[in-house]
């Protein structure tokens, strides 16, 4: 029997959509409808409102920074073996209370989301085992990881329903905020937009050695994603291709725009951008800077203070904030700047607490690392990035098409080539490589601003840019795919495969 697909909207009709306007809303929808994502569609059945519901009556879900942060819970392994640790989750339907009394039916894994946190240390294994519990295909990819081709979740190499997949990581680079998520070909817009994301933070010792905060209280992945709601409270997603989802409600962890409380310490906030299509310009408010230590694939050379941060889909930005010299009581909003309405500007407010404690963490000042030489390009190619409308609305990278039966590249392994991504349509495409990293040579748009110039493994390229990277073919041969990490733009054929040899 073949395995059910997902739902592929599971959206109502207008009259179902529930708007973020926070400032005027009246909850109107009956309380705790139950939804399932079970089969081909989403069901609904209502319950009558209780007096949990009445409460929320005086309130908007939507109002921001109501709720704390939640923290997504840290993935515990189920043994040690000689040096590796082995975990194990499920990849599941489950519930979420995104929206204060509703409930939003969700994929996760371990039914969460976020998915659990897992936390490994370079030079020390991990294996995860992830049972497939959904009634389709799903699969795994390590993002930013490098990562043995059979292991790097390609999107051809899919668990089946009922069945399981140890993932083995090697954790042999350096300290980065990797994420995984699922990468099952041409559906990854829905799987992820219901939630199949979670973090996975490599630590090493020179992240010790420069006293960056690593306990989990001030160290911790901050999740950003766009969501819409139906009035039942389920996720709402309608497909568009061209443009990518848009929703009107930023979800920080899996909550409406919330609250942090943070005492007077320094934080290391590690920002990933889940989101399907929508970019994030983040700034402070009154304009305080930030201090930019790492992107996609880890630390940067020296630090880097930013008045704002733009993070495209698939990028990991880490900001260290100092509340050491607020007052209690003080709140600063961090918002996203190019949003279009209160719901998609407001991302978090940082309220600060009485106390603290003395600091056992610091600031970095100079040179945090010397990033490796990349040994010289012996090949450049020219990547142009469009969209067709001759099959469908599809987008093409080269003209082509997504081909799994189709070697794009063949590089040697331990070689670098300078990739020209270039850009003519109105869209951002944040360009990914899996299982290697590449380096910003160039920007037709401007200087590589110095938070882009360590290692990445994603580059959001600009309407209208044409920008070179670098990519080194390293460590591992085999197949691996690159793509647009605009969802719904790379499951719409908007990627391609290398094979790296030896
Ligand atoms: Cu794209």
């Amino acid at each position: 029997m073949a395995p059910k697909q997902p739902p592929l909207d599971a959206g109502g009709s207008r009259r179902d959509f529930m708007r973020n306007g926070f400032g005027s809303f009246a909850l109107v929808c009956t309380f705790a409808a139950q939804s399932s994502l079970r089969g081909s569609e989403v069901t609904k059945s209502s319950a009558p409102a209780t007096s949990a519901g009445r409460r929320f009556q005086a309130a908007s879900p939507f109002t921001p920074f109501t709720r704390d942060l939640p923290i997504p819970p840290t993935a515990v392994p189920v043994s040690t073996k000689q040096g590796v640790d082995v975990y194990s989750m499920d990849i599941t339907e489950g519930i979420a209370e995104i929206l204060p009394g509703f409930e939003t039916p969700i994929y996760g894994y371990e039914g969460v989301y976020p998915g659990p946190t897992i936390r490994a240390t370079k030079g020390r294994p991990t294996i995860v085992r992830q049972t497939n519990k959904l009634a389709f295909d799903s699969n795994v990819h390590l993002h930013g990881g490098y990562v043995p081709s059979a292991h790097d979740g390609h999107p051809m190499d899919v668990i089946l329903p009922g069945k399981s997949f140890d993932y083995t990581y090697p954790n042999k680079q350096d300290a980065a905020t990797l994420w995984y998520h699922d990468h099952a070909h041409g559906r990854t817009a829905h799987t992820l937009y219901y939630g199949l994301v979670g973090t996975y933070l490599l630590s090493d010792d020179r992240e010790e050695e420069l006293g960056l905060p690593t306990d989990p209280e001030f160290d911790l992945p901050l999740v950003l994603a766009d969501h819409a709601f139906n009035k039942d409270g389920s996720f709402r997603y309608a497909e568009n291709v061209d443009l990518g989802f848009r929703g009107d409600t930023i979800l920080v962890n899996g909550a409406v725009s919330p609250r942090m409380s943070v005492k007077r310490r320094l934080y290391r906030l590690r920002f990933l951008n889940a989101s399907n299509a929508r970019s994030y310009n983040l700034k402070l408010g009154n304009g305080r800077t930030m201090l930019q230590v790492a992107s996609d694939g880890g630390l940067l050379e020296r630090p880097v203070s930013r008045s704002t941060v733009l993070i495209h889909p698939a990028e990991r930005v880490e900001l260290l904030l100092d509340f050491r010299g607020f007052r209690p009581g003080s709140e600063i909003v961090l918002q996203n700047v190019d949003g279009e309405s209160a719901g998609t500007k407001n991302v978090l407010r940082f309220d600060v607490e009485r106390g603290g404690g003395a600091e056992e963490f610091r600031v970095p000042r100079g040179r945090m690392r010397t990033l490796e030489k990349l040994p010289a390009p012996n090949a450049s190619r020219r990547w142009d990035l469009g969209l067709s409308t001759s099959n469908g609305v599809q987008w093409r990278i080269a003209d082509r098409g997504y081909d799994p039966d189709r070697i794009d590249v063949r590089p040697r392994l331990g070689t670098s080539e300078l990739w020209q991504w270039h850009n003519p349509s109105n869209r951002v495409h944040p360009m990914h490589l899996h299982g290697m990293l590449f380096r910003i040579v160039e920007r037709s748009t401007g200087v590589v601003h110095p938070a882009d110039r360590g290692w990445k493994d994603t580059i959001g390229v600009l309407p209208g840019e044409t920008a070179t990277v670098q990519p080194w073919f390293t460590p591992y041969t085999g197949r691996y795919v690159f793509h647009c990490h605009a969802l719904e733009h790379g499951d719409k054929a908007m990627m391609l495969q290398l094979e790296v040899e030896r």
